[in-house]
């Protein structure tokens, strides 16, 4: 590779539903992971709560990074590896997928050339190299281009834009091995009842009220409730063992949800610590996770939740709703999900890492 420092490597930063992320080739990236790890963490400015000589935005939602290639499988159109670049730690994580940027890999890699577009939508099969799944995404190409306008909007992001629908098959058990784990609906860590649950997300969902909290509490608030967050975070780092994914303290999973009653005629409420900050909205596959914790019988979610009988499942959040499409069969397992989101090319060009 040549100097990246002085010549800087291409880059397109870009929304992707409720998170914004840096979406590169991987044949632009060093193949060595300790090197590339290092690169990105210099790009973001990790680590540093500011993130000031980079370009992440001081948030894990905005520390994102999505690597494209060709391709490894016959049944994808491209492969999409997700990192998270930790802020304040200097860590990146390969130990979690992220159907937020998801959103926006369809668009980057025809942005990018990796997929042909095909008539007004072309539909783009996403190999995620971190769970192993393929999810589909429709993505807007009037004109054999990328159109990011169009009339869908989503909680969490002004406006309305392009919609992109994403389906997803086979992910139960993504990290964990299972849809649950441990086998049960409920395990009770330090006193509390948890699902420990993994339908594309490793996801602990507890009942708010059992932590003494309302569940509707603003994001900011539970930021500062340290009092909270030690001990969710010690639950945390009893799931992530229990879980099959080991010690979990350098890692972004299990993210940590807590369930309330809807208040705005969804599905459940929801707080959900991804896994130390609160997050603004919810992950995608956290949300998929979490609508699925709910239609198991005798779980923390089920006990607050109020069931669609359509198959749409609103996610309640700090600042509306996530719908999520669950297709059950005739026992009440969930055999497949979707969600709709939206993606925005916000810049491109090439990067300079510290
Ligand atoms: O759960 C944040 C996000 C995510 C992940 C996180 C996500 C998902 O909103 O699929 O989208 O949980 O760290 O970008």
């Amino acid at each position: 590779m040549s100097d990246p420092g002085r010549e800087g490597i291409p880059c397109l930063w870009m929304r992707g539903g409720t998170s914004k992320g840096a979406y590169f080739l991987a044949s632009d990236l060093p193949s060595d992971m300790k090197a590339r790890d290092a690169l990105l963490l210099g790009i973001m400015g990790s680590p540093d709560p500011r993130q000031i000589d980079g370009i992440g935005g001081a948030d894990p939602l905005t520390s994102k990074v999505a690597v494209l290639s060709p391709s490894s499988r016959p049944d994808a159109d491209v492969d999409y590896l997700f990192l998270q670049v930790f802020v304040d730690q200097p860590l990146v994580s390969d130990a979690q997928a992220c159907g937020n940027i998801l959103a926006g890999v369809g668009p980057a890699a025809i942005e990018r050339g990796l997929v042909p577009a095909s008539g007004d939508i072309t539909a783009v099969r996403i190999h995620m190299l971190n769970t192993g799944e393929v999810a589909v995404a429709q993505v807007r190409t009037p004109g054999g281009r990328v159109s990011y306008e169009g009339d869908a909007a989503i909680d969490g992001v002004p406006g309305t834009h392009a919609p992109i629908p994403l389906m997803f098959q086979n992910i139960a058990g993504s990290m964990c091995g299972a849809l649950l784990p441990t086998g049960n609906p409920v395990d009770v860590i330090d006193g509390v009842e948890c699902t420990l649950i993994d339908n594309g997300m490793p996801c602990v969902v507890m009942r708010a009220s059992d932590l003494g909290r309302t569940g509707q509490e603003s994001r900011e608030a539970l930021d500062c409730d340290t009092d909270l967050k030690t001990r969710i975070e010690a639950i945390r780092l009893k799931a992530g063992p229990m879980m099959n994914l080991g010690d979990v303290a350098e890692k972004s999973v299990p993210k940590m949800t807590l369930v309330s009653p809807p208040r705005n005629g969804g599905t459940v409420s929801t707080r959900s610590f991804i896994p130390h900050r609160c997050h603004a909205t919810i992950g995608v596959f956290a949300a998929v996770s979490v609508a699925t914790a709910c239609t198991l019988p005798g779980s923390p979610a089920a006990s607050v939740a109020a069931l669609p009988d359509d198959g749409r499942f609103a996610i309640e959040h700090p600042t509306g709703a996530a719908e999520v499409l669950i297709e059950r069969d005739g026992d009440g397992a969930v055999i497949s999900a979707g969600t709709l989101r939206t993606a925005r090319k916000l810049f491109e060009g090439r990067v300079f890492p510290r």
